[in-house]
């Protein structure tokens, strides 16, 4: 909990950048609502955003991430204002609703859902997903994973909670959601609004056997908002993939689903030679197969060359908007192929400005 001291400072600050976007000159309109805020605080520890200050912030926060290649629609976002929610059933609700509004039948529409602010005795809202929607994963006794390796720890939870798994790889986790600061519920996500998408290959037919998938919709629902002073714990939010964190990252990291490998095997390359660049080769096809497939069922995807001229587009447009955009390169700059993408060649500067989506404790630690 933070002292009302360094709220006021940030709400200030913040107070300042809204009034400025809305209006040219200093206004009363400014000062009497600063005056408001500081009289809320000294009355109650802490103040409430009026919801166009929360919209305002929830998009400057996503304009000031440092690491989204996606920034150049920051100004479309929708928010879904969920401060008057106090339950994990009502938080459940509200979640159902964002994933149908955001997966919009493939025609991805960027969204947030935002749950009520920390308080002063730290009696938090959290989603415990990384993710809205995501695979299980289940260590065996060999040692291997069943499902999505990365979900290894947080599908344990699940199952101390009283989840009962289907050990398939493709089990889609429940949502768990504590309101309150008090005991986690667990909720089955109904399938009907889970949007998948299965994979086959333009070109190798063998490529669907595989019976890879993946969902249409990137949720990330484990950071906090941290806007005007306040800390919004409990908050969704999402756009679209680009295909290079499905392709590359989710299918082909070593600690992931691994399938390199047996994808190069099947295109019959030498893997027994770093120099024939099989992985490489590989890799390239599995991505195929992934943009391909998403634009198959028409599902929103952005391929990794559009994301990074539609990117340095936006340090242009920040440039000369804003005098500058915050970026870090070492995740700007795609998994695959970087020096073909423009972002390799631009510089870039590192500084963090708030509002802003930070990382927290999971919240089960
Ligand atoms: C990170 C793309 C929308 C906030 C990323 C990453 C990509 C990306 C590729 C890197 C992810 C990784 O390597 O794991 C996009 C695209 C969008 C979009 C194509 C389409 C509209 C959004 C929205 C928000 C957002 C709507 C918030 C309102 C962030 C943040 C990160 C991020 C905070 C950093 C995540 C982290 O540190 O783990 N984005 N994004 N993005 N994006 Fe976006
Ligand atoms: N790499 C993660 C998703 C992280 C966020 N990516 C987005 N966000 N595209 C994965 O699931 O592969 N978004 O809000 O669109």
């Amino acid at each position: 909990p933070r002292a009302i001291e360094e709220v006021y400072k940030d709400a200030e600050s913040f107070l300042e950048q809204y009034f400025a976007s809305i209006y040219r000159e200093n206004t009363e309109s400014h000062r009497a609502r600063l005056e408001k805020v500081k009289q809320e605080l000294n009355e109650t520890g802490t103040y409430q955003l009026k919801t166009s200050e929360l919209v305002f912030g929830a998009k400057l926060a996503w304009r000031n991430a440092t690491r989204c290649i996606g920034r150049i629609q920051w100004k479309k976002l929708q928010i879904f204002d969920c401060r008057e929610v106090t339950t994990p059933t009502g938080m459940f609700e509200a979640l159902c609703n964002h994933i149908k509004y955001a997966t919009n039948k493939g025609n991805i529409r960027s969204a947030i859902t935002i749950f009520p602010q920390r308080t002063k005795d730290k009696r938090d809202y959290r989603i415990w997903n990384a993710q809205l929607i995501s695979y299980a994963g289940y260590l065996q006794s060999d040692g291997t994973v069943l499902g999505d390796p990365a979900r290894v720890e947080f599908t344990d939870v699940c199952i101390k909670l009283g989840w009962k798994p289907r050990y398939t790889a493709w089990d889609i986790l429940p949502l768990v959601l504590s309101a309150d600061g008090k005991d986690p519920q667990y909720f089955e996500i109904p399938a009907e609004i889970v949007m998948e998408v299965h994979m086959e290959h333009p070109n190798y037919d063998w490529f669907k056997d595989l019976g890879l998938r993946w969902y249409a919709l990137p949720a990330v629902s484990n950071m906090r908002l941290d806007c005007g002073g306040l800390e919004f714990t409990g908050t969704a939010f999402n756009g679209w993939y680009m295909g290079t964190e499905i392709g590359c990252r989710n299918f082909s990291d070593s600690n992931r689903r691994n399938i390199i490998e047996s994808v190069a095997l099947k295109m019959g390359l030498d893997t027994n030679s770093y120099v024939s660049l099989w992985r490489d080769k590989a890799l390239v096809e599995v991505n195929i197969a992934v943009l391909h497939s998403f634009h198959r069922d028409n599902v929103s995807i952005v391929d990794h060359h559009s994301a990074s001229e539609q990117f340095i587009k936006h340090l242009d447009n920040e440039n000369k908007s804003r005098g500058g955009c915050p970026a870090d390169w070492v995740w700007i700059v795609p998994p695959m192929s970087g020096s073909l993408t423009s972002v390799f060649h631009q510089e870039m500067a590192l500084y963090y400005i708030k509002p802003s989506y930070d990382y927290q404790e999971p919240a089960w630690k």
